[in-house]
Formats: C-alpha cells, structure tokens, sequence
C-alpha cells in the first residue's frame, strides 16, 4: 500500500479534507506501527544510558527524516493542500528536560540508533516535564506543562518492577518511545519509567503541590523545587526510583539472554549522565549480593567494571552531595553499601577530598561513580583538562587512566537536515549529500569559499530564515522583528555564569549610545531565551532586567528603530530550532573554565551564525577549527579567571567604582527609567549583586565585550567577508556531529 493510501485509511476520508491534527494523529500512529515492526539492534555488549533528562524535542518529523519518510510526506500533505510545518505544530513538545544536558542524552539516542549501535535510554516519565514559562508583569512564572495526550509516543509496556522505599514499596510501568536511525533499519529504545499513581490534579496554582505525597507526586516534574528538605527527598525518591528500575531492567535483560551475572560487564555497560544515576552503583550491588548470591568483592568489581560516568559541569551546585540522614529517611537500604565503598576508600587512601562521606555526612555522588565506574569523562577539551588539573585533580592523581575526553555533539538530522531544509538542501545541491552520513564531508565546502554567487545565496538563506523567525514571534507572541536588522542571540538555561546580565548592560549601552544621537548603521535584534529555576532568586531578577529592558525600548520611537530587544517566551527545543537558522551573531559569553562545553555554539554554527565568545568549553574547539578570522572571542582566559577564584581577589566594586563607563551601565540598572517600569525590590537586588558580589565577574570582561560586539557589528556590513565567515563556520561543523561523539564513546568506553 504506498503511503497515501495508508494515510487516507488511517484517517478514514480524504486527505483534503482531514484537519492538521487529524492528519498529526494519523502520521503518528503510521510512524510507530513502522518502528514497531522493525528490530531492536543487537550486539553483545548493551548499553544503558540512565539520565534525568532526555530533551528529545518533537518527534514527528524527526521520526520521518530518519525513516526516510520526510519528503514523500511533505509532497503528498502538499498535494492535499496541507503543509507540513502546520501539522507539526499540533505536537506537544515533550518536556522532559532543561538544556544542554538533556538535549546532549537525545541527540546521543539519535546518534546511536544511527551508528546501529545496541543501547536504550533509561529515565522517567514526567508528566509535567520542566515548567511552562509564562511572562507576567515583566517577571517569569511558573506553570504546569502537560505534555502526555491520548495519541503520543510513548507505548505503554507491561514491564514492571517494585521498587522498595523505606516506608513503602511503589509499582512501576515502563513506557517506552522509539528510537529509529538515520535510515536504519532497527531501532532503539527511550525507556520512561512511571508510576500509575501519579496525579496531576494536586498541582494548584502553577506548579505547587504537596510534596510529602510520593505516591501521586513522583512522576510530575523534572527538578522539582529543592529548596527545602521535602524537596530534596523527592529528588532522591525520584533519583532511586529511575537507577532501581534501571538496575532492575538491565539483570531481567541480561538474563533473558542468558548471560552469566558474573560477567555483566562483558555485556552490559551503564553510563551515568552526570550524578543524578549514581545510586545505579550501589542498588546493583545490592541486588547482585542480596538476590543473587554474589559476595562483595565480586559484586564490587563487576560493577565498577560496568558503570561509566559523564561529568557535565564543575559548579559545586550541580555535584550533588546529600545528607546521609536524608538518604536515611528514603532509601535505607543503600546506606550499608555506601558505608562499604567508603571504607574502602578510607582504607587505600589518605585524602580525605576523595571520601565519599565527608565530615559533615554528606555523600559525594561523584565520588562514588569515580571509585567505582571505570571511566570518567568531560565533554570538551578545556573542561576534561580543567576536571584533571584542577576540579577533579586528587582523583586524577589516583585514577589517571580512567580519564579521558568526549567533546559534545549534535545530530545534524535534527539541527540541519529538519530545522534548515533550505540550507541543507542548498547543500546538496553544492556538495552532495555524503555529509549526511559522514559530517566531515562538509568541508567540500570551503572549495566555494569565495565564490560570490554562493555568498550571495548563504545570505539569502539567511534572509529566507530571518523572515520565517519574524512571521513565528509574530504569531506566537505579537512581537514585530525587523528581518533587515542583525539578529543577535542568546538561547540557553538561564544562569549567572552565562552571564545573560552582561548582555543585558550591553542592551543598556546600546540603549545609551542610541540615546546620545550615535545610532547604528544598521538596526539591532537582541533576541534572548531562557527558563530561569524556579528557586534561583538572581536568575529571575535577570529575566525581569531583560523583560523591563525590552519593553523601555519598544516604547521608546527614538529608540525603537534601531534596537529591538526579545525575550521568547517558554524557550524551548521548538523555539530553538526556528531561531537557530535566522541567527548572525551566537552569543556563547560564559565566563571562562565555567562552561563544560555548550552545544548550542555548535548548532549556531552549523547553521552559518558567527560566534561571538570567550575561550570557554567547545568554543575553544570551534576556535581552533574555524581560525581567528571566522570567531570573535574576547575576554580573560580561564587560567587566569582560575587564578581569580584561587586568590579570591575579584573585587566587582573595585572596577565599579574605577570605570565610569562601567558604572554608568550598572547604574542605569536602577534608574528611574527601569525602576517606572519594574520592580524596585527585584532591581535592586540585581544592582547590588553585581556591584557587591558579581561571583561569575561580568564586569570584569563587559568593556571587551561591547568592544567586541561592536566590532562584529560594523564587519557584518561588508557582506562578502561576513558571508564567508559564515561559509567556513558551516564547512567545518562536520567535528561537532554526535555521531563522531559515539564512535569515540564506542571505541574509547563503551565497546558495544
Ligand atoms: C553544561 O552546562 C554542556 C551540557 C552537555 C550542561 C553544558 O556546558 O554542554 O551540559 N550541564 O554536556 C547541564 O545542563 C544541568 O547541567
């Protein structure tokens, strides 16, 4: 039956006239009957990615590119007087995540599938996922996020497990979402475990609920407020309620394939994105020595041969360490076995920085995956330099060998082939399609490198994209952007030390100098996204600045021509994969050594947008790749930002107090322009941050940034030289593919 027959069964009349969601529903239910039909890759070795996260974006179109579906699907929905765009627009995007960590896991799932690799996703299913950003009275709020309809992707299986706590037992279901490659023909899994408990009507006025009642709350949200102690134990009875079910698919798994539990690690392999798995370490060991007969030594050794782990970050606040009494209260029965790996610990070494409870009885989570995994990676060149030599050094001392580097990636189906049909196509044309299956054929394209009537044809594209992004926001938020002006953007997780606040106080001198009668050549679009957490006072006195900025600026007509400032609502992988094409200038700003490794510079650059940015995380490697006449980069380097911490000689209020340039923009913060327009409390209090603490020291780099950016502005008017730099940033992409990434996972970790 060809494919429009079936479409027109399925949705039992005409194509015609069939409504888009009519058409969503039908496309979705054709799409998993496919994959249900194909096999599972194979292989003796499988792994488990177990991870929070898994920000896999809308799948529809997805599902079909990799299928090889798309195009035949777009031309018949053309036919039948449907667009494509339109019935994508009817699908939820899941919530399952917050940024690049969570994108990182889904584009990894993709890349596995791709290389026909054997490994399955392990995480939970939230039914309210992160929250859903609203912006009132110039100021984040947080709403629920319900993502999970009647038609979805997730298939319900009747896998099953008990997993114990303290004071109850809860059952759970295993719901799994395909995972096809890039014209494979076997796929994988995305397993979200979940319980049928959950309850969504406790959620009152935003995102409250009662966080004492696990039996309804546990499968909810992702990283539910932590600022207070029942908070923190759910974290823990959600974490122990993924590795347990984990633990428990991977033992039913191995020995459904008749493996002998004693070499688990010959065929199995668990990788531990960032800490929040880690009690996988331990709850296998418990099972392999209460249920299965095993006596610690071995149980030890097994494990540590099977668990690998992924460092994403060195912010103290994201390596988690949790109170031995809390861990009392949820999960008693680990205690005894993390008693036991730290005393082996205490027993072969002196250190007390590599103990796994430290003297206030906290337990290190990253500890114990170092001790007891056999691999432990960053995910960028610097960042695993920096975890080696500085953050992590006492272990590296012990552990050389288990080190080792994983520059990030990202899949080039999602963030070319699906977000940039215009370029990827033009692509084609040029150089072929071989750099769809090997990125680093993207490289033929430096052979137009200046070639004008390509140049002319990337700016187009560009052009094309920019006006796809206006008529979007348009829509989505009645916000009217200007496709002549340069867009300048910064997307990602809302966070001091990607210092969005100092491209804030650039908005601000940019405001000043408009004021003042020095207009641009050309108009500015500053376009931010980011989702603040929902207990990060700071973080959201920042989004209220960018909000009360944007809207000083809209009302402003002797401003207004020359600058547009946009904050995009509830930014997520959607929004990203409309703004990414239509961006010029890609801000990756964070202060350096603080940023593991970004991976939306690396999407902003495949896409053809030039990076404005420190010498931080993977913009280091994009440097390199791309030479100093395609990047602007700026700023202290990170030895020296190190050095800083080291000393602790970072004074903000020294160069406030020295720069009258410097302290003309952070006053501005609370002048009576803002303060009309905000809120005096929350204004304040980012005012006096900056001044009396400014810990990720955005003064100390903001006069080289605006130098900088100006810069880059007044070269984006010769087009010739600002389209090839984005010709080369495109041409030499191809490194940042996650499907480099696994191979070096495979052969360097996993050896599936
Ligand atoms: C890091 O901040 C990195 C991704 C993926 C993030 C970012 O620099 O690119 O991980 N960490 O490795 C994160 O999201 C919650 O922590």
């Amino acid at each position: 039956m060809s494919l429009e027959e079936m479409l027109k069964n399925k949705l039992g009349k005409e194509i015609a006239a069939a409504s888009d969601a009519e058409i969503y529903t039908a496309l979705l239910k054709i799409t998993k009957e496919k994959m249900e039909g194909m096999e599972h890759n194979t292989g003796n070795r499988k792994l488990y990615y177990i991870s929070a996260e898994f920000l896999i974006g809308k799948l529809l179109s997805n599902n079909l590119i990799n299928l090889g579906l798309f195009d035949e699907v777009r031309d018949i929905l053309d036919k039948n007087g449907h667009n494509i765009t339109a019935v994508e627009e009817v699908e939820p995007e899941p919530s399952l995540g917050n940024g690049g960590l969570g994108r990182l896991a889904a584009c990894f799932l993709d890349s596995i599938a791709t290389l026909g690799l054997n490994g399955d996703g392990v995480g939970l299913n939230y039914h309210d996922g992160l929250f859903l950003q609203k912006f009132v009275d110039n100021k984040q709020y947080e709403d629920k996020n319900p993502w999970i309809t009647d038609n979805s992707w997730l298939t319900r299986t009747d896998v099953s497990f008990e997993v114990p706590f303290k004071d109850f037992t809860l059952k759970s279901t295993m719901y799994d979402i395909d995972v096809p490659g890039y014209h494979q023909s076997k796929c994988n899994k995305l397993h979200l475990f979940d319980i049928d408990s959950v309850d969504e009507s406790i959620i009152r006025d935003g995102i409250n609920f009662d966080k004492h009642d696990i039996g309804k709350n546990l499968t909810l949200f992702l990283y539910p407020d932590d600022s207070d102690e029942a908070g923190q134990l759910l974290r823990i009875y959600q974490q122990y309620f993924m590795v347990s079910n984990a633990a428990q698919l991977i033992i039913r798994e191995a020995e459904g394939r008749g493996v002998d539990l004693y070499r688990l690690h010959e065929h199995v392999c668990v990788q531990i994105n960032d800490t929040h798995p880690t009690m996988v370490i331990p709850e296998l060991i418990r099972i392999l020595t209460q249920q299965k007969g095993f006596n610690m030594d071995t149980a030890i050794d097994v494990v540590r041969k099977t668990c690998a782990y992924t460092n994403h970050t060195i912010l103290a606040e994201a390596l988690e360490k949790w109170p031995i009494s809390y861990l009392e209260k949820v999960v008693p029965q680990l205690l005894p076995i993390i008693y036991e790996l730290d005393a082996r610990v205490r027993k072969e070494f002196s250190d007390e920085r590599v103990y796994i409870i430290d003297n206030q009885n906290r337990v290190h989570m990253a500890h114990i995956d170092i001790h007891f995994g056999y691999a432990v990676n960053g995910v960028a060149a610097l960042h695993t330099e920096i975890l080696k030599n500085s953050e992590l050094k006492p272990f590296y001392d012990i552990y050389p060998e288990k080190f080792n580097n994983k520059t990030n990636g990202i899949t080039f189906r999602r963030w070319l082939i699906h977000c940039n049909h215009e370029l990827s196509e033009y692509l084609n044309e040029l150089i072929g399609h071989e750099y769809m299956d090997n990125a680093e054929n993207l490289e033929k394209l430096l052979a137009y490198k200046d070639d004008e009537k390509v140049l002319k044809k990337l700016r187009e594209i560009k052009k094309d994209a920019k006006i796809e992004l206006k008529k979007y926001l348009k829509q989505t938020q009645n916000i009217d952007i200007d496709e002549n002006s340069v867009f300048d953007i910064q997307i990602k997780r809302l966070h001091e030390y990607k210092r969005q606040q100092m491209n804030a106080l650039y908005a601000i001198y940019k405001y000043k100098e408009i004021k003042k009668g020095h207009l641009p050549k050309r108009p500015i679009t500053m376009i931010f996204g980011a989702k603040a957490a929902p207990a990060y006072t700071i973080a959201k006195d920042i989004i209220h600045l960018i909000l009360c900025l944007q809207q000083l600026v809209e009302n402003d007509p002797a401003v207004s021509p020359y600058l547009n400032i946009v904050m995009v609502e509830n930014y997520n992988v959607t929004k990203a994969e409309k703004l990414i094409p239509a961006c010029d200038i890609s801000e990756q700003i964070s202060l350096a050594s603080k940023e593991a490794s970004g991976t939306g510079n690396m999407k902003f650059m495949l896409n053809g947008a030039v990076t404005l940015g420190t010498e931080d995380g993977a913009n280091v490697e994009i440097h390199e790749l791309v030479g100093d006449d395609n990047i602007y980069i700026f700023g202290k380097k990170s030895e020296d930002v190190i050095k800083l911490y080291e000393t602790a000689s970072y004074r903000s209020a020294d160069i406030y107090d020295n720069d009258p340039e410097v302290e003309e923009l952070v006053d501005f913060i609370i002048s009576k322009e803002l303060i009309r327009i905000g809120d005096p409390m929350n204004l304040c209090r980012l005012y006096k941050e900056i001044v009396g603490k400014d810990w990720f020291m955005a003064l100390l780099d903001v006069k080289d940034y605006i130098k900088t950016k100006e810069q880059m502005l007044n070269d984006y008017e010769d087009e010739m030289s600002w389209s090839k730099k984005a010709l080369v940033n495109i041409a030499k992409a191809g490194f940042f593919s996650s499907d480099r990434t696994i191979a070096e996972y495979n052969k360097d970790i996993w050896h599936l």
